[in-house]
């Protein structure tokens, strides 16, 4: 099989998709644009949470503790491929463990989500802001090792948070849903929240690109509150600085995936912003946003959240009507719309990736056919 995608140039020889580990895996070849015999899945947050073995070796760690220990990060990486046989891993970490690495005061509070001890909102706050030490990524580059020698041909998958959805973090202090103080700092002082979200590009593309030099495959750039933003403000006051990000690692060659919640009017301008897949949630089909994309960009997605609750057949149905959706994108990797639900049976997860396994990609018959 040939790839018209460009070849990865600035990884090591050593890199999983350049010494055969990867670069033919489903999930690679989806990400590139081609159709495979069945469509490759995996899920958001299927690390951590819902699994029991996951809770039990984070018995008595703090979460951020746990993403900074390399053994422990590999485990839990590792946990959902074991148990579901799902195509890719996704690297256990958060959004604001580049913050943490880089001196910032953060913490992630059981139930809540990440809390800063001081929110950044000033001048003053902003020049404070310390500098990412390359030597502190060394946790992170170590459990990825770790992670990519046990997964053999199973990519991993690296992530960051996107400039947006970090600085809200900042900005607000806390998890929020209204955005008040980031929605006034981004209006009322323009040159302040660039300094900010400037900051927040530098470091959080210096995790992602660490992620991805240490082995990962494949890297998703996690907007998830972009749809907070208007399609006027997502151009001015975010588009540049998640183009900023992904431009930093678009020399590697490896697959760049992005995602957002609620970004129906703002599908276009993430794929523009240098995103060479998707991800889409539950609340755009995936044959809209295919029609909205021009039909050449592979997508990720979509399965209901919500839905992993249902009774089996409510969700096996809607399941395959994403497959059905699905089927006209240039590449489809399934997903979740948005993070697996702490509360969901893991036996639901397993039966949900055998169905999709199970299910032939019409679309690769006929490419087959064709050639
Ligand atoms: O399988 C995986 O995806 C696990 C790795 C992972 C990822 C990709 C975690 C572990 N966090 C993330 C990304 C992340 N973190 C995002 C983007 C993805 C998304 O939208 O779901 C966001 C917004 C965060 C911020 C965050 N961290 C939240 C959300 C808070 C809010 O605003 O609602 C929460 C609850 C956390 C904590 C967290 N991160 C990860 C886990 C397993 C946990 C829970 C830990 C605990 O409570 O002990």
């Amino acid at each position: 099989m040939t790839s018209s995608a460009p070849q990865p140039t600035g990884l090591p020889d050593s890199h999983p998709l350049l010494d055969g580990r990867t670069a033919s895996s489903p999930l690679v070849r989806a990400y590139r644009g081609e159709r495979t015999s069945h469509r490759p899945i995996w899920m958001m947050r299927q690390a951590g949470r819902s699994l029991p073995e996951y809770r039990a070796v984070r018995e008595g760690t703090a979460m951020l503790d746990s993403c900074l220990r390399p053994d422990l990060a590999a485990e839990i990486t590792c946990q959902p491929v074991r148990r579901h046989g799902v195509d890719a891993a996704i690297f256990f970490s958060d959004i604001v463990v580049p913050l943490r690495l880089a001196g910032v005061g953060v913490d992630i509070v059981p139930g809540v989500g990440p809390v800063m001890d001081h929110p950044v909102r000033s001048a003053a706050d902003i020049a404070a802001l310390p500098e990412l030490d390359p030597a502190a990524l060394a946790p992170i580059t170590e459990a990825v090792g770790l992670t990519i020698a046990e997964l053999g041909s199973t990519p991993l998958i690296g992530f960051a948070g996107a400039p947006f959805t970090v600085a809200s973090y900042l900005v607000e202090g806390r998890p929020s849903r209204d955005y008040i103080h980031t929605k006034a700092l981004l209006h009322d002082e323009p040159e302040l929240w660039h300094r900010l979200l400037s900051w927040v590009a530098r470091t959080t593309g210096a995790f992602l690109r660490a992620q991805a030099l240490a082995g990962a495959s494949a890297l998703q750039l996690f907007d998830s509150w972009a749809g907070a933003l208007t399609p006027r403000e997502y151009a001015v006051a975010s588009a540049p600085h998640s183009a900023a990000v992904l431009a930093s690692v678009v020399d590697l060659g490896v697959p760049r995936v992005h995602f957002g919640t609620r970004t129906k009017p703002l599908l276009v301008a993430m794929r523009d912003a240098g995103a060479d897949v998707m991800g889409v949630d539950a609340h755009t089909s995936l044959r809209e946003a295919n029609a909205l994309l021009g039909g050449r960009t592979p997508l990720q997605g979509n399965i209901d959240p919500e839905l992993l609750a249902a009774p089996w057949a409510e969700l096996a149905r809607h399941t395959l009507a994403v497959l059905a959706d699905g089927q006209d994108a240039p590449g489809h990797v399934v997903n979740l719309g948005h993070g697996v639900p702490p509360t969901t049976d893991p036996d639901v997860l397993t039966r949900l990736v055998a169905l999709v396994h199970e299910h032939p990609d019409p679309s690769a018959a006929v490419a087959q056919e064709l050639a």
